[in-house]
């Protein structure tokens, strides 16, 4: 019990949060399935549309700070970052300890927010004056601000940890430009975090104080303004979403790299700037969120070409992991089909971006459902398959145990099938001009919405295989013999057990 409830140990941390996230995740999905039946017909389900817009605002929560957050950050990056650098653990054991331990109250106050009162019905965006207390009284809201507040100090807490660990710990010897890209991306994420939740946290607290004790920073009767509250949440808010993916190129390059059997990743210095670019650039972009808010030309022209910057630094590491990938074949790894798939689908998120990212374009899409397909490329089919390619290429190493291979192809292709089912259609509602966070539809839209749901239906079908795969390997208990990070470790898998031969098996490493 204290084993893990006091664990100083940055596996054991790191195989807590993988836990946390997992569970966080099985949650999301259920919400967006929730989601998805709803929106399978015109009509109603729920007969509630402020439970509706608890069940999305629930879902983007979830998913963000409680799924891919703690996966990424907190799974990976405690288990490999202090290998990858050859230090014993983290800077800070105890302080890692306590950046784990903040999130499950968080989450705790974010599930009571929706089960009292009205609920949380305002988006993760949580504008007012739809999130003051006019619009929602009760203590949902500041529950929701509670949680925020902290996952918040989680996330500060083990940015500072990664950095001083990323800094500091680094074998004798050690530059700073010979340690992998997964390194080099976490810390990059690390520093964004710690430059943009506080100023989420200001913009939360003000809304605490508005909601709460009079006064009215967002409020133009007391002579405040909500389009500051926009300001401050999207200078948050857009770091945010290159936080959620910036770990995720770190994966994706350490498996193109390895898989590939080069020595060193196409681009290495070229990659460690682009990823330095993105996250500078991504604090000066974030009003390409706010271009229907009433905003002059000029600015609207700034912001729009400054955010098509960002398609250069991500375009160098996209040509670069095609570089690297080049003149091998994937068929014989998993976790390459999956980075493939990465590249491939994420490339189609960033593109729907710079189209987003036109202020005039972006007058007539947004809040449509174009919005919404745009970021569930990047996210569902960037960051997610980010974490599916890492944890079927780490699970051997994390568990000293092998997955199946078969089943493996089998659940990328019903994963891959499932989730373009459910977003590819989602462009054309946005063209179409159907608004997101809405509960119901004219009969107009219902064809690409019920094949929308059902491609929802494919992915949960898929994601309970995954869930079956990882059982099935722990039960049945194969043990790896011999890890080498740098071969590819399923060719050596589907030769297993290996025949007269003796060997004796490493002990597993998580011990
Ligand atoms: Fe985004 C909204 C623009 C990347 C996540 N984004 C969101 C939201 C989320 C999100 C969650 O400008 C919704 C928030 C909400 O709740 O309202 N996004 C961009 C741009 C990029 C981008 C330009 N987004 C991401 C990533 C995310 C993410 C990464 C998470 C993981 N996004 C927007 C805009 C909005 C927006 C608008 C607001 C929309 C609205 O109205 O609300 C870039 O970082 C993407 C760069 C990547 C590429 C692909 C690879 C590059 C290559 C090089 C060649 C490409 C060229 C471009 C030269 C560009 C291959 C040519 C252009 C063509 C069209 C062919
Ligand atoms: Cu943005």
């Amino acid at each position: 019990m204290n084993k893990w409830l006091l664990s100083t140990n940055h596996k054991d941390i790191g195989t807590m949060y993988f836990m946390f996230g997992i569970w966080s995740g099985i949650l999301g999905m259920m919400l967006s399935f929730i989601i998805r039946l709803e929106l399978s017909h015109p009509g109603s389900l729920l007969n509630n549309d402020q439970m509706y817009n608890v069940t999305v605002t629930s879902h983007a929560f979830v998913m963000i700070f409680f799924m891919v957050m703690p996966i990424m950050i907190g799974g990976f990056g405690n288990w490999l970052i202090p290998l990858m650098i050859g230090a014993p653990d983290m800077s800070f054991p105890r302080l890692n300890n306590m950046s784990f331990w903040l999130l499950p109250p968080s989450i705790c106050l974010l599930i009571m927010s929706s089960m009292i009162e009205m609920g949380s019905g305002t988006g993760w965006t949580v504008y007012p004056p739809l999130s003051s207390n006019m619009s929602h009284s009760g203590v949902s809201v500041d529950l929701t601000i509670f949680s925020l507040h902290m996952a918040g100090i989680s996330s500060i807490l083990g940015a500072i940890n990664f950095i001083s660990t990323i800094m500091n710990m680094r074998s004798h010897g050690m530059k700073m430009d010979q340690i992998p890209l997964f390194v080099w991306s976490v810390l990059i994420t690390a520093i964004l975090l710690l430059l943009s939740l506080p100023v989420l946290a200001g913009a939360i607290t003000m809304l605490l104080m508005d909601r709460n004790f009079n006064s009215s920073f967002f409020d133009p009767s007391g002579g405040g303004d909500p389009i500051l509250y926009q300001h401050l949440f999207w200078f948050f808010g857009h770091p945010e979403v290159y936080i959620l993916i910036l770990p995720g190129f770190g994966i994706i390059s350490h498996i193109i790299n390895n898989e590939s059997g080069k020595k060193e990743s196409f681009g290495y210095m070229g990659m460690i700037y682009a990823m330095m670019s993105i996250g500078l650039l991504g604090f000066v972009v974030w009003a390409h969120h706010m271009f229907t808010v009433g905003m002059d030309i000029d600015t609207r022209a700034y912001f729009t070409s400054a955010t098509m910057v960002i398609a250069v630094p991500t375009g160098i590491k996209i040509f670069s992991w095609l570089a690297t990938m080049h003149g091998i074949s994937i068929k014989n790894s998993i976790s390459m089909i999956w980075a493939s798939g990465f590249v491939f689908l994420f490339t189609i998120g960033g593109l729907t971006g710079i189209i987003l990212s036109n202020s005039s374009i972006d007058v007539i899409l947004h809040d449509t459902y174009y919005v919404v397909a745009h970021f569930h490329y990047v996210l569902s089919m960037g960051a997610v398959f980010a974490i599916m390619a890492g944890i079927i290429f780490w699970f051997p190493l994390i568990t000293g145990l092998t997955l199946n291979p078969k089943w493996l192809k089998i659940q990328f292709s019903l994963m891959f099938f499932g989730v373009n089912l459910i977003f590819f259609p989602q462009h054309f509602l946005g063209l179409m001009g159907m608004p997101r966070r809405y509960s119901d539809y004219p009969d107009l839209y219902t064809n690409w919405n019920l094949i929308s749901s059902i491609g929802s239906i494919i992915s949960l079908l898929s994601v309970m295989i995954m869930i079956l795969i990882l059982w099935e390997s722990m039960i049945s208990k194969r043990k790896i013999l011999i890890f080498n990070m740098n071969s590819s470790s399923i060719e050596w898998m589907q030769n297993y057990p290996p025949k007269n031969h003796s060997y004796s098996e490493i002990p597993m490493i998580s011990k």
